[in-house]
């Protein structure tokens, strides 16, 4: 049999063998090594995140059954087919985008740091940032990890985030009390660009994604955030984030 890699896949294709003078009734292909669990399998391994199963040397071996004298005989594997290595992968740059793992591998700062959350976008686990009740401190709640931008190819990041403020609705610098925003940083704090900042109670599951590619080759933080400006009696803002991919292509 023989594999060819595609984006983030592979295709086997075979040979009908002769069947001995019975029909062949199925045929099961598998794949060497086995691939990590997925998402939502029950020992909740980030396993969307560290793309093994992209990067991995993978072999099929072709079985055949076959029914014969009226019973199912499985006859030997075919011989593996050569190695192939897919591309286009979903890359290791962001460890636990997932929150599956609590904030592992995140950095916490500001005046309300972050917390765990299980209101998730997919699995158990998201990211909460700002307060979603009780006395309103005046300053941020931000969530850090400094990745590197693959040098080669495309590199687009996408996230998930859900809104909730008592303030007014606002866009970009015209928010003047809360917000929530993301920036890409360099290692050291400095804004290189802005993916987006806004202040809504809309509650939804929002997807962003942005195109990182002009950062390629370079060490970023990525800085997420909820400001708070501290108001008395409190109107908060606060946000869940979940599911930060990075894809290159
Ligand atoms: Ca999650
Ligand atoms: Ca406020």
């Amino acid at each position: 049999m023989t594999a060819t890699a595609g984006n983030a896949s592979a295709t086997v294709s075979w040979t009908a063998p002769a069947n001995g003078g019975s029909a062949i009734t199925s045929y099961a292909v598998t794949r060497t090594p086995e691939p990590p669990p997925w998402p939502g399998h029950r020992d909740r391994k980030p396993a969307r995140d560290d793309g093994e199963h992209h990067r991995t040397h993978q072999r099929h071996r072709l079985h055949l059954h076959r029914h014969r004298h009226e019973r199912r005989r499985h006859l030997p594997a075919s011989a593996a087919s050569a190695p192939v290595t897919p591309s286009g992968t979903t890359t290791s740059a962001i460890t636990n985008g997932g929150f599956e793992s609590g904030l592992t591998s995140w950095t916490t700062g500001g005046v309300r740091a972050p917390v765990a959350s299980t209101t998730a976008h997919t699995g158990t686990g998201s990211a909460l940032l700002g307060l979603a009740s009780g006395t309103e401190p005046l300053g941020d709640s931000s969530l850090s990890q400094t990745i590197t931008i693959p040098a080669t190819g495309t590199t687009t990041l996408s996230f998930w985030y859900q809104p909730h403020s008592q303030e007014d609705p606002c866009t970009g610098n015209a928010c003047p009390y809360d917000w929530m925003e993301a920036q890409v940083r360099t290692t050291t704090g400095t804004t290189l660009g802005s993916l987006f900042k806004l202040c809504n109670n809309n509650g939804t599951w929002t997807q962003l994604t942005a195109d990182l590619t002009a950062y390629k080759g370079q060490t970023i933080t990525l800085w997420y955030n909820v400001h708070l400006d501290g108001s008395s009696p409190a109107d908060d803002t606060w946000m869940y984030l979940d599911d930060i991919t990075l894809t290159n292509g």
